[in-house]
Order: structure tokens, then C-alpha cells, then sequence
């Protein structure tokens, strides 16, 4: 079972979409493990997208994520990581597939709603910058035997 960080970035709270996100990943078939609204803090902003400072876009990118509360979460299943970068869409919204929510919701690639871990290592180390261990919850649907196949 891979799990994967999710974050409804400031926009998409701003503009109302957290409902939306969630209802997606949940008719997916998608297991919630984890979520906190939140403020980030410069310091978790900086490790969080580590990656990436020193690009044009960093600065801004650091100034965006920190501009608002955002609705951080942990999904789970299997091939988790994958099946929600489907469901997010590409980095920038208008090369996003037709039904994805970055394509749906999004115009420009600062301000691009959502944030998914991009490989099942990265979902290990962001679950851990953004979460504490007692705060992941481990539990099980009646359903699970109707989406998971294992
Ligand atoms: P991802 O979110 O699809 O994984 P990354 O390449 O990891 O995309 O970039 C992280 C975030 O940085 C993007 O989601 C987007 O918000 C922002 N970003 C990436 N490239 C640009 C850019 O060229 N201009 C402005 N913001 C960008
Ligand atoms: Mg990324």
C-alpha cells in the first residue's frame, strides 16, 4: 500500500475546492490516512520544496504556498502515488488531461491548486515533514474488499 502527501494548495482553499478534492479521491477508492488545515510556516515551506531553490519560480513558489492556510493529507492505496498524480493532472493546468482537477479547476502553473507527492520515496519523506507518526490514522472500511483487490 503506498501512501502519498496531498495539498490543497492556498487557492484552492481560498476558492472553495477542498470538498471537491476530497470527494475525488474518495470516489476513487482512495483511503484517507491524515489531515490538518494549516498554516505553513517559512521553514516547513523551504523543506518541503527543497527541490527546487534556486529556480526562477522558487521565490514566488516559497511566497505562494505560504500566503494562506492550506488542507494537508495523506492518501493511501494501492499504487496511491500514481493514480493521484493521474487524478491531479500535469504540472502546468493546460497540458492537465481533460477531467483531472488541475485541468478542471486551474489556468497557470503558479497557481495550480494541488500538490501530490511525485514518487513513493518523496510520499515517505513528505508524510514526515508534514505529519507526526501518532497523527496518521490506521484503519479500515467495510468497503476495502470492494476496491482493493489484495
Ligand atoms: P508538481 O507540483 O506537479 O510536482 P513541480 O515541478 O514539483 O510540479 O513544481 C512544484 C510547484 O512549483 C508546482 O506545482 C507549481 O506550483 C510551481 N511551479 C513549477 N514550475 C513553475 C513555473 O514555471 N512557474 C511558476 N510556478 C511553478
Ligand atoms: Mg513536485
Amino acid at each position: 500500500m503506498e501512501r502519498s502527501l496531498v495539498l490543497v494548495k492556498p487557492d484552492g482553499v481560498q476558492r472553495g475546492l477542498i470538498g471537491e478534492v476530497i470527494a475525488r479521491f474518495e470516489r476513487r477508492g482512495l483511503r484517507l490516512v491524515a489531515a490538518k488545515f494549516m498554516q505553513v510556516s517559512l521553514e516547513l515551506a523551504k523543506q518541503h520544496y527543497a527541490e527546487h531553490e534556486g529556480k526562477p519560480f522558487y521565490d514566488g513558489l516559497i511566497a505562494y504556498i505560504t500566503s494562506a492556510p492550506v488542507m494537508a493529507m495523506v492518501w493511501e492505496g494501492p499504487n496511491a502515488v500514481a493514480a493521484i498524480r493521474q487524478t491531479v493532472g500535469s504540472t502546468k493546468p493546460v497540458e492537465s488531461a481533460p477531467g483531472t482537477i488541475r485541468h478542471d479547476f486551474a489556468l497557470e502553473v503558479g497557481r495550480n491548486l494541488i500538490h501530490a507527492s511525485d514518487k513513493p520515496e518523496t510520499g515517505i519523506r513528505e508524510m514526515g515533514l508534514w505529519f507526526k507518526a501518532d497523527e496518521l490514522v490506521e484503519w479500515k472500511r467495510e468497503v476495502d474488499r470492494w476496491v482493493f483487490e489484495g
